[in-house]
């Protein structure tokens, strides 16, 4: 039997504006999620949702900015907490953690948890750097920022809940960038990260690009996290997404991606843990974007045209 694969839901959306990516994970299973992944040789079993309460349940000052200019940081905290553990449990079982979203913010958990026990790369598949800080959003939405939670840069520095010390900045690696903020791109530029954009895809390819992206993720750790933002795909592919960005990437180059990252785990068994997130079934055409969700999460693990 192949690798055990154990989903897990988070359905948070207090980290973004445009409600509905709550319902992500519900509509990512309802693609086909699990047989999927059988079908790709793997053996998912689902440990269903984290609770999250509705942002409508919570103080009803939530949404102002709790810590410098960031929005429900405090609910996001708990659920990330929560999921964090869940993550790490799930590593231990000796599992790997598939969480589902919910907005970008949940990466701050799955990385957290991930990490605790081995040193950590990441492959950043994503339109957005979401590296901003408290101080340099522009939005005050979290799912903004989970990078920046992850290093413990501006106001993330004293929030243990949120940093990885195990997580370098040398050893993650955007892929597909192509909507940056002005202070975001000062902070990415002075840091240590490997950062493609579609300008460097278009000039490379996709399968030499995440290569690449692997070698700076597998160097000096001890696995990968992956973590996929569905807007990364253009959003004519995938209209699902609550801050879509024309020029993203194509329904085979998505693929092309999943596939080498897959080879590689395959071979090295590099791969620790994986998110997909920002999935907003309420913006979406016919569940296109939760489907393509489905497909990229089996062709990460091994699915194969023949
Ligand atoms: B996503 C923006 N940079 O900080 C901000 O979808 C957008 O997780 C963030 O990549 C997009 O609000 C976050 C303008
Ligand atoms: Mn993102
Ligand atoms: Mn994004
Ligand atoms: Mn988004």
């Amino acid at each position: 039997m192949g690798q055990s694969i154990r989903i897990i839901g988070a359905p948070m959306d207090y980290g973004a504006d445009r409600r509905g990516v709550d319902m992500g994970p519900s509509a990512i299973r309802y693609a086909g999620l699990a047989d999927g992944l059988s079908r790709a040789g793997v053996d998912p079993t689902d440990s269903g949702d984290l609770s999250i309460p509705r942002a409508e349940e919570r103080d009803p000052d939530a949404k102002q900015p709790s810590r410098g200019n960031a929005k429900f940081l405090r609910e996001v905290e708990d659920v990330c907490t929560r999921l964090a553990d869940r993550v790490e449990q799930t590593l231990a079982d000796g599992e790997f953690p598939l969480v589902l979203g919910g907005d970008h913010s949940v990466a701050i958990g799955s990385m957290q948890g991930s990490s605790r026990d081995a040193d950590l790369g990441a492959i950043w598949f994503d339109a957005h750097a979401d590296l901003n800080t408290p101080e340099t959003s522009p939005s005050g939405n979290v799912h903004g920022m989970p990078l920046a939670a992850t290093l413990g840069r501006g106001t993330f520095e004293d929030q243990a809940w949120a940093t990885a010390p195990r997580v370098r900045e040398g050893s993650i690696a955007y892929v597909g960038l192509r909507s940056i903020d002005d202070r975001e791109r000062k902070l990415l530029r002075d840091s240590e990260m490997t950062a493609f954009t579609m300008a460097d895809i278009d000039e490379q390819g996709m399968t030499s690009v995440v290569e690449t992206a692997l070698d700076v993720a597998t160097t000096d750790t001890d696995g990968v996290h992956v973590s996929l933002d569905l807007d990364w795909l253009d959003p004519k592919t995938a209209p699902g997404v609550g801050t879509p960005v024309r020029g993203g990437v194509t329904y085979r180059e998505a693929h092309a991606a999943l596939e080498t990252v897959s080879r590689r785990h395959e071979s090295g068994g590099i791969l620790r843990s994986m998110d997909v997130v920002e999935v907003n079934p309420i913006l979406d055409e016919g569940n296109e974007t939760a489907t393509l969700a489905a497909e990229l999460a089996a062709s990460t693990f091994g699915k194969r045209i023949l």
